[in-house]
C-alpha cells in the first residue's frame, strides 16, 4: 500500500470539500480533496442555484469571482404568488442584501479548475474509502486510486465534506451523537429548459394543487420546480404534463410561461436533517454530511460554505499556531446557523406547499401568513434578512 502524507484529508468534492481546500491552501496548508465520482459528474450534478448576499461577496474575496462576476445574476427580492396575485419582496430596499443566481456546478467548476490549474492535489474516481483511527493524533484514510492502486493517507485532521450518504458520520460514536430529522409529504420534481425565463426573478408559488418554482440558471436557461407526490416516478411525468402543471400554478392575467425543450429532469426528497455532533476527535463534519435542508429556503449550498469558513479558520489556528480552540468551537459555532437555517427553510416549506389532504383550516392558516409577509414591513424584512443570509461567521 503506498503511504503518503497532508495536514487536512478532505472527503468529497462537492462545494463544502472544495471551498474548504481552496480557503486552506490560501493559508498555505496541504490538503488532499478525495472524490468518488468523475470531474464530469461532479460538474454537471444539477442543485442550488442562489448564494446569500455574504457567500458571493467571500466567493470574490477569495478570487473566485471572474466567472460570477461575469454571468452571476444579481438579484434585489423574489415574487411571492398566492391566492390569485404576484408580490414582489424587495430585499434591497427591506435590509440592504441582494442574492445571486449562480449555479453550483458553476461554483464546483472554478474552484476545481483553479486546483487543477495551481497543481494542488484533488483525486477523483477514488473507490473504497474508510476512515481510520479518527480519535488519535493520527488520523488515516485508505482508497484505492482510479487507477485502481490501494492507498493510505495519513492526516492531521480529516474534513468529513462527503454528503449525506458519505461515510464520515458514521464515525461519530452512536452513543455521543444526536440526530433530529423530519421528513415532509412530498418532492419537488425539477426540470432544467433551454428558455429565456419569463421572470426577472424568482417566483415561490403557493397553489391548492401544489408548490411551484421559477427559476433560472442564465437569459436562456430556466430551472422550474413543482411539488409532486412523495413517491413520485418520472415516467408519470411526460413534459406536456410538468408543463401543464406550471402553466396551472403561475397563471396570472396577462402572464405567460414560455415554455422550451427539457433538457433534464430529477425528483428530488424533501426532509430537515441534524446530526451533532459535527466534531469527533480529528474528525470534523461540514456540511450536507451534517445537515440536511429541504430545498426551498435555498439554504444547503450556503450553510456548507458557512460551516467551511468556520472549520479553515479552526484547521488554520490549530494547524498554523497550535491553538485548538477554536477548533473546540467549531461544532457549536456552525449549529447555531444550522438551527437558524432549519428554522426558516422548515417554515418556508410548510407555508408554500400544500400538504396531500390538506384540511381548509391549514390551507387558511397559509394564506394568513403569506398576506402577512407581503402586508407587515416587519414580517417582510424578517423573511428577507433570513433569505439573503446572516453575515458570514467569524470565530476569532
Ligand atoms: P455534496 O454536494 O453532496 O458533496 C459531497 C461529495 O462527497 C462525495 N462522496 C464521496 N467521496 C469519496 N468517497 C466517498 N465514499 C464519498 N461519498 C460521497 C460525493 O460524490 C459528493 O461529490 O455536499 P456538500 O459539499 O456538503 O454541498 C451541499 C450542497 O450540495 C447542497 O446542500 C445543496 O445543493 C442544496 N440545495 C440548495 N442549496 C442552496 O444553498 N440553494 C439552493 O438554491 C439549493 N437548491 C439544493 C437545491 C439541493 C437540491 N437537491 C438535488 C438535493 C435544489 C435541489 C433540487
Ligand atoms: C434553484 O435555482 O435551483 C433554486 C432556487 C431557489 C430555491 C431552490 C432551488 O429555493
Amino acid at each position: 500500500m503506498r503511504r503518503t502524507r497532508t495536514q487536512v484529508g478532505i472527503i468529497g468534492a462537492g462545494p463544502a470539500g472544495l471551498v474548504l481546500g481552496h480557503l486552506l491552501a490560501r493559508e498555505g496548508i496541504d490538503a488532499v480533496i478525495l472524490e468518488a465520482k468523475g470531474r464530469e459528474y461532479c460538474e454537471q450534478r444539477q442543485r442550488a442555484g442562489v448564494l446569500e448576499h455574504d457567500v458571493a461577496r467571500l466567493l470574490r474575496d477569495v478570487g473566485l469571482g471572474k466567472r460570477l462576476d461575469a454571468i452571476g445574476l444579481t438579484h434585489d427580492g423574489i415574487y411571492l404568488q398566492f391566492a390569485g396575485e404576484r408580490h414582489h419582496l424587495d430585499f434591497r430596499a427591506l435590509c440592504g442584501r441582494t442574492v445571486t443566481v449562480y449555479a453550483q456546478t458553476d461554483i464546483v467548476k472554478d474552484v476545481v479548475a483553479d486546483r487543477i490549474g495551481r497543481g494542488l492535489s484533488l483525486e477523483f474516481e477514488v473507490a473504497d474509502l474508510a476512515l481510520h483511527d479518527v480519535a488519535s493524533v493520527q488520523p488515516r484514510i485508505t482508497y484505492r486510486s482510479a487507477d485502481g492502486e490501494a492507498r493510505e493517507l495519513v492526516c492531521d485532521a480529516i474534513a468529513g465534506c462527503d454528503g449525506f450518504h458519505g461515510p464520515s458520520r458514521s464515525q461519530i460514536p452512536g452513543a455521543t451523537q444526536k440526530v433530529w430529522e423530519r421528513a415532509y409529504p412530498y418532492a419537488w420534481l425539477g426540470i432544467l429548459a433551454d428558455v429565456t425565463p419569463s421572470t426577472d426573478e424568482l417566483i415561490y408559488a403557493h397553489h391548492p394543487e401544489g408548490f411551484a418554482l421559477h427559476s433560472m440558471r442564465s437569459p436562456t436557461v430556466s430551472r422550474l420546480y413543482i411539488q409532486v407526490a412523495e413517491e413520485e416516478s418520472l415516467e408519470r411525468w411526460p413534459d406536456a404534463r410538468v408543463w401543464d402543471a406550471l402553466d396551472l400554478r403561475f397563471a396570472l392575467p396577462g402572464w405567460k410561461l414560455e415554455r422550451g425543450p427539457i433538457r433534464e429532469k430529477g425528483i428530488t426528497a424533501m426532509r430537515s436533517f441534524v446530526s451533532a455532533p459535527m466534531r469527533h476527535g480529528r474528525l470534523f463534519l461540514a456540511g450536507d454530511a451534517a445537515h440536511i435542508v429541504p430545498p426551498t429556503g435555498a439554504k444547503g449550498l450556503n450553510l456548507a460554505i458557512a460551516d467551511v469558513v468556520l472549520l479553515a479558520q479552526a484547521l488554520t489556528a490549530w494547524l498554523q499556531g497550535g491553538d485548538d480552540s477554536l477548533a473546540d468551537r467549531y461544532a457549536d459555532a456552525c449549529l447555531a446557523r444550522v438551527w437558524a437555517c432549519t428554522y426558516f427553510s422548515s417554515w418556508m416549506t410548510s407555508m408554500l406547499h400544500t400538504p396531500p389532504g390538506q384540511e381548509a383550516f391549514g390551507a387558511e392558516l397559509q394564506l394568513a401568513q403569506l398576506r402577512q409577509v407581503t402586508s407587515s414591513t416587519a414580517a417582510a424584512t424578517a423573511l428577507a434578512e433570513s433569505y439573503t443570509g446572516a453575515a458570514l461567521p467569524r470565530m476569532a
